[in-house]
């Protein structure tokens, strides 16, 4: 069952993306009729289908699947001492089949596609999204359209659409204008849209948040430090997060932080500046190519999810993202791309300006892999490599000079 978040309407499953008055839709349970406890969890492998019985899936439908989630949880010592955190860990979603935590989306997305009688499936992407749905159209024979910002795209995020064998369409505005196009493209020609305006898609997502209580002993962290673009991920993880209260499996919510780039933050402005209305940003600009989104589908989600958790959002710059990046990389060994550090450059300024205590318990998701996107790195980074003759008094030479 479907349901619309802005006129409660219920809406049967199917084929459908938003509601008649133009609200977003999310899936209903009779939750207490699923059947979902720890000890079901428990006797299924982990990943996203190890909570099958909040998924929107009959229980004798074989999933489309590359075996995504299990991702890991890492503390992170090194990193909450030098920011003066509280216990601290990454939920590392670059640890996806794909690269990235919309891994859990697809599966679930896909495999609804499959049952809904789908055979050609479609997105708009600033790259991970389309990366994903590439691969789990490939897996299960379904045709695949992509409509991407293509110049503003990581090379790794394409080469991925291209190898899996997608119907790639490159356009030359932004994330925006290809969303609107993909909702035309597939209200007009047959094609199921699986960007996060699909509320079956957003359920696989939300397992993301049953780990890690699952990982912390179904214990809750204080805070939950995601980056937001189309907004989508938030609004999951913090739905999800309800059910498993609503069923008694955890005791009480954490607190939302949704970190946006500051080119890119319409978001993050509503909130700081107390506003009702939605205002897009009309030509939204980032290095983190990820979270470069002006106007997200999902903003009333997210709104809600951050007013109901007594959550927060904030805009943090480029600089302090590239910093971010260096610093999960070099003192936890994380690789993760520019949208992914957003979360630790959010974390420092929530910190600084006193919203998180500095003895609170907090997990950043760390949403993609930083090997999509390497000429951020060999591009932004000041370029470490010494260049010598092939010669052992030069590598001494070198080594000496770093030493010293
Ligand atoms: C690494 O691929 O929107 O707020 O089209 O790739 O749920 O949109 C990607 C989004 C964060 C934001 N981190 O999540 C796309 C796309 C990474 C991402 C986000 C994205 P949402």
């Amino acid at each position: 069952m479907l349901r619309c978040i802005a006129c409660d309407r219920e809406i049967p499953d199917g084929i459908r993306y938003t509601c008649d008055c133009g609200g977003l839709l999310e899936v209903r349970y009779d939750l207490a009729a699923t059947g979902a406890s720890k000890e079901a969890f428990a006797s299924r492998p982990p990943g996203v289908w190890r909570y099958r019985e909040l998924l929107p899936v009959a229980p004798d439908v074989t999933p489309v699947s590359l075996e995504e989630g299990n991702t890991g949880l890492h503390r992170c010592k090194r990193l909450a001492s030098e920011l003066g955190s509280g216990p601290l860990w990454m939920k590392n979603e670059g640890e996806n089949p794909t690269g990235s935590f919309k891994d859990r989306g697809m599966t679930v997305g896909v495999t609804v596609a499959r049952e809904l009688g789908a055979s050609f499936v479609g997105c708009a992407s600033t790259g991970n999204t389309s990366a994903s749905l590439s691969a789990y159209a490939a897996r299960s024979g379904m045709r695949c359209l992509v409509i991407l910002p293509v110049e503003k795209i990581a090379k790794g995020k394409l080469s991925q659409a291209i190898a899996h064998g997608a119907e790639i369409i490159g356009i030359e505005g932004g994330f925006d204008v290809a969303m609107r196009l993909i909702k035309e493209a597939c209200d007009r020609y047959d094609i199921y849209l699986l960007n996060s305006l699909n509320p079956y898609r957003l359920e696989g997502q939300k397992t993301l948040g049953f780990e890690v209580v699952e990982a912390l002993g179904w214990e809750v962290p204080d805070w939950i430090v995601l980056p937001v673009g189309n907004a989508g991920n938030i609004s999951a993880i913090w739905k999800g997060l309800k059910e498993l209260r609503e069923l008694g499996i955890i005791d009480r919510l954490p607190r939302m932080a949704g970190v946006q780039a500051a080119g890119a933050a319409p978001i993050a402005a509503m909130v700081r500046e107390g506003r009702d209305d939605f205002a897009p940003v009309l030509a939204p600009e980032t290095l983190a190519t990820a979270i470069r989104i002006g106007n997200p589908v999902n903003w009333p989600k997210a709104i809600r999810a951050i007013k109901e958790s007594n959550g927060t959002a904030l805009a943090v710059s480029d600089e302090s993202i590239l910093s971010a990046q260096r610093r999960l990389a070099r003192q936890e060994g994380l690789f993760v791309e520019p949208a992914s550090a957003s979360p630790i450059a959010g974390l420092e300024a929530l910190l600084e300006e006193g919203t998180i205590g500095a003895d609170e318990r907090v997990v950043c998701v760390t949403t993609g892999t930083g090997l999509k996107d390497p000429n951020i790195v060999i591009d932004r980074y000041p370029d470490p490599i010494v260049r010598i003759d092939a010669d052992i008094e030069e590598i001494g030479k070198v080594i000496a000079h770093e030493r010293s």
